[in-house]
């Protein structure tokens, strides 16, 4: 798959940061030529320490939570940049490097291969441990991969993986890079997903700002505070 870096073009606060991580040969790279050509590659190169690949979404205002009147079918393109890291085990450093500053996880393992999904704790543990605040909390998607691969000798049971992806707080979604299932959808709904976090995360912050505006603290005192200061003065 050929780099692509970010296009310039796109503001940062239209930029997502998308890292699909899993075991070696999941199809994270497979997937990601899905959604880049609509194709189904399958002879996808192995991934050697990290690929960069850009792909565009739109989102409507009222999924992202923009609301407030902005709706009526409007919608914002935002830029996913997805960061394909390699599941080889002498990547791994890599892998846990590209998690930094994500907006979005795809935690992929595949429907036939239960050593895949047995990983997937370790690579939670993995994104959790560098995750400092709840405020940079990336939405985490697990991912089935394969999915097409429904007759397999080994598959690994949708049921408890719903069942993982319950009990860990985190989405479920099966899809097929061959196929083309659900390809796009694992995309957007953690792009909208990772908006509506932001903005939430914003109008919070700005409804901080807005009340602390009001309030001044006088002398040193710690937690001694006056009326609101447009109150002062005025009449
Ligand atoms: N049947 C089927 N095979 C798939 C699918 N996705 C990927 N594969 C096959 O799985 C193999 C590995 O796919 P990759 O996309 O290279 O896997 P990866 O997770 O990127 O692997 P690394 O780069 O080594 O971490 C390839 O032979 C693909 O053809 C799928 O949806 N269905
Ligand atoms: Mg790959």
């Amino acid at each position: 798959m050929a780099a692509s870096a970010p296009a310039p073009a796109v503001p940062a606060d239209r930029r997502i940061k998308a890292v699909l991580l899993g075991n070696a040969g999941v199809g994270k790279t497979a997937l990601l030529i899905r959604r880049d050509s609509g194709r189904w590659d399958a002879d996808a190169t192995v991934t050697i320490g990290v690929d960069f690949m850009t792909t565009h979404v739109q989102i409507a205002r009222e999924a992202a939570g923009g609301g407030g009147g902005g709706g009526g079918g409007a919608s914002d393109e935002f830029a996913v940049t997805a960061w394909d890291t390699s599941g080889q085990e002498r990547f791994h450093t890599v892998a846990h490097t590209a998690i930094r500053g994500a907006h979005v996880v795809l935690l992929c393992y595949a429907h036939d291969d239960p050593e895949s999904f047995e990983a997937v704790p370790t690579w939670l543990k993995a994104v959790r441990e560098r995750v400092h605040s709840q405020d940079q909390a990336p939405v985490i998607m697990l991912i089935c991969t394969k999915a097409d691969l429904e007759a397999c000798d080994t598959p690994v049971s949708r049921d408890e993986a719903r069942r993982l992806a319950e009990k860990e707080g985190i989405r479920f979604l099966a899809t097929s890079a061959r196929s083309g299932a659900n390809v796009d959808q694992a995309f957007v709904s953690s792009a909208e997903e990772a908006v509506r976090i932001r903005r939430d995360r914003t109008r919070t912050a700005t409804r901080e700002m807005d009340q602390g505006a009001g309030v001044v603290v006088v002398g040193d005192a710690a937690g001694e505070k006056r009326a609101p200061a447009r109150k002062r003065g005025m009449c």
